[in-house]
């Protein structure tokens, strides 16, 4: 397995120079400032490995070898006239990367928004802080904030009172970071950023398109980019869609085992694999994570580590909790990730690395009252990781 740790680019506070200090290997980045759906030309990426990979001779190297995400521009996921240029455009993205050999390459199919939380700054006992995710939150926004059309047949008459509730609870100003929180989107996005009456334009796009619908799109988007990733030796890593469910009436297609099940039957070559995003599908009961790594083995190019801890009493609801004390059996994922990767190198397959990341850390120590990307602060996350290294390494002894 490989050690990664992902890097925003030279705005992200995390420095190169920090990251070479925590022992990972390897870097996951992107063209984010590239707008969604351009070309991300051979100059812009031979740039941006320069920032990543250049050091002086007695410092550890550091390697760009996984892109999160390339965006799949809306048009794609929508089905109109202009996908077919899109894609033409990500598959060039994907062709100048791989001359850097950069083959590794992780994207999702999540309509309108991206990962989604409602608070960044949920303090723990510890006195560190996390990201959750509160559906009676998220359903105030939905239900009072947004005033999405429709949106009452999604709840029962409880949720709706619940809901009422927790937004008379909020101050002006806790509703506006709410709002921003779920409609101007996290760090690592690959959607726009909205205001409220964007936003509802762009959730009005998608009336005509239901989950079948978008899993065509998907597919469709597939045909064209599957063969072009095979003749690359490019490794494809669909994220799951996060949280794992539908939401605002959008359809979401990668939240459960069966639908990754459904997209290899669909489009079984094994260009075609996912990021096994153990917090994302681990925020949903029905979702057994070691069972799925060893399931899902061979297409698991990319995992992000990191654990959830659900509310007992409303399993939507959760607290990103730490790496290994989570609601999630964290040492048999990596167990089952470690069986898959001795399973390569004896078929003659070591070339084939898994790449993993430390996903998200907790806010805490020196780091807390700095200027951080939500999630992404080093400590915690150098916390995470040193916790997962330990436990590689205790597996791969014994
Ligand atoms: C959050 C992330 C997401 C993810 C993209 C993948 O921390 O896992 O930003 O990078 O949605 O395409």
């Amino acid at each position: 397995m490989r050690e990664s740790w992902r890097w925003f680019g030279p705005n992200d506070p995390v420095t190169i120079n920090d990251i070479r200090q925590t022992g990972a290997t390897d870097i996951v980045s992107a063209l984010h400032d590239v707008p969604i759906g351009e070309v991300w030309t051979v100059e812009a990426i031979a740039q941006h490995k320069a920032l990543i990979e250049s050091c002086e001779p007695d410092q550890s190297p550091l390697r760009w070898t996984v892109v999160e995400s390339i965006p799949v521009h809306e048009s794609i996921k929508l089905g109109t006239s202009e996908a077919s240029q899109y894609t033409r455009n990500w598959i060039q993205s994907m062709e100048n990367l791989a001359r850097f050999d950069i083959r590794t390459i992780c994207y999702n199919f999540m309509p309108v928004i991206d990962w989604t939380r409602t608070d960044l700054n949920h303090r723990l006992p510890s006195g560190a802080y996390a990201l959750r995710f509160d559906q009676q939150k998220f359903a105030a926004f939905d239900l009072f904030i947004l005033q999405r059309a429709g949106a009452e047949d999604d709840y029962s008459i409880e949720e709706r009172e619940a809901a009422r509730q927790a937004f008379e609870a909020m101050s002006e100003e806790d509703r506006q970071v709410l709002t921003r929180n779920i409609i101007a989107g996290l760090p690592g996005r690959m959607t726009d950023s909205y205001s409220i009456d964007d936003f509802r334009q762009a959730l009005a796009q998608y009336q005509a398109v239901d989950a079948s619908v978008l899993r065509e799109n998907l597919l469709g988007f597939l045909a064209e980019v599957v063969p072009v990733a095979e003749r690359l030796n490019v490794k494809l890593a669909i994220h799951p869609d996060d949280p794992p469910r539908d939401m605002f009436g959008l359809p979401r297609i990668i939240c459960t085992a069966d639908d990754v099940a459904q997209l290899f039957e669909l489009q079984p070559s094994r260009s075609n694999g996912i990021t096994l995003c153990v917090g994302t599908y681990g925020s949903r009961p029905d979702n057994d994570l070691p069972a799925m790594a060893h399931r899902f083995g061979e297409r698991i190019h990319f995992a992000h580590l990191r654990g959830v801890l659900r509310d007992r009493d409303e399993q939507r609801s959760f607290v990103e909790a730490s790496h290994l004390d989570s609601d999630i059996d964290m040492v048999e994922v990596i167990r089952a990730l470690l069986h898959e990767e001795r399973r390569r190198t004896r078929s003659g397959d070591s070339d084939n690395p898994i790449y993993i990341r430390p996903d998200h850390g907790h806010l805490m120590l020196d780091d807390i009252g700095k200027a951080v990307n939500p999630g992404y602060s080093s400590i915690g996350r150098l916390k995470g990781l040193a916790e997962i290294r330990g436990v590689v390494r205790a597996l791969s002894h014994s």
